[in-house]
């Protein structure tokens, strides 16, 4: 055993932490998996992939269940990153409506939308639509503290709110591997 080479040695050691690391994953993702009472969006205004005319003054997004109405955040995001949602979402029923500013120039525009499932969870997505008239590019910009609201901390748009717990338990594992790996390296 002891005359194996260091690179012999430390391939069980990853391979154990490799087996802890998926048993913790799953431990997390199952039950999230199991809980499938989330609310799911079944259709928006303007529809997914479609081109209007003109802006509506305002987007709704319908759910399968009346979200909670505390929490929710939709932006409306043109090509150049601004975000001309304005105000609070509203949630009426099974819509959440968003309000846009006045003035967006003719283009692609993303959704992202956050809101708070009715079993609790927050769910999040984006979905896109082209409007075909609009404002001169740059006529009218929507202000500073509506393209960057920064009383959220969100992690990065599209990734569901589970990554950074997760990520941060496999850092700690990661972490704790290392130091096992280095002690037995040390004693051999
Ligand atoms: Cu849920």
């Amino acid at each position: 055993m002891n005359q194996d080479t260091t690179g012999r040695l430390r391939r069980p050691t990853t391979s154990r932490a490799g087996a802890v690391l998926a048993a913790v994953l799953l431990a997390l993702l199952v039950p999230i998996g199991a809980a499938s009472a989330h609310d799911t969006l079944v259709s928006t205004d303007p529809a997914t992939g479609s081109t209007v005319q003109e802006m509506p003054q305002k987007i709704g997004l319908t759910y399968d269940n009346i979200p909670i109405a505390m929490g929710s955040e939709i932006r409306v995001v043109d090509a150049d990153g601004n975000n001309w949602a304005q105000g609070a979402p509203k949630v009426t029923n099974r819509v959440v409506g968003q309000k846009v500013q006045p003035g967006t120039p003719a283009g692609t525009y993303t959704v992202q939308w956050r809101v708070v499932s009715s079993d609790g969870h927050p769910i999040q997505g984006t979905f896109t639509f082209t409007t075909e008239t609009g404002a001169e590019p740059g006529a009218a910009t929507p202000s500073a503290a509506d393209a960057a609201p920064a009383q959220h901390t969100d992690p990065a748009p599209g990734l569901p709110p589970w990554v950074i717990p997760v990520g941060v338990a496999v850092l700690i594992l990661i972490g704790a591997g290392g130091v096992i790996a280095w002690r037995r390296l040390g004693t051999d």
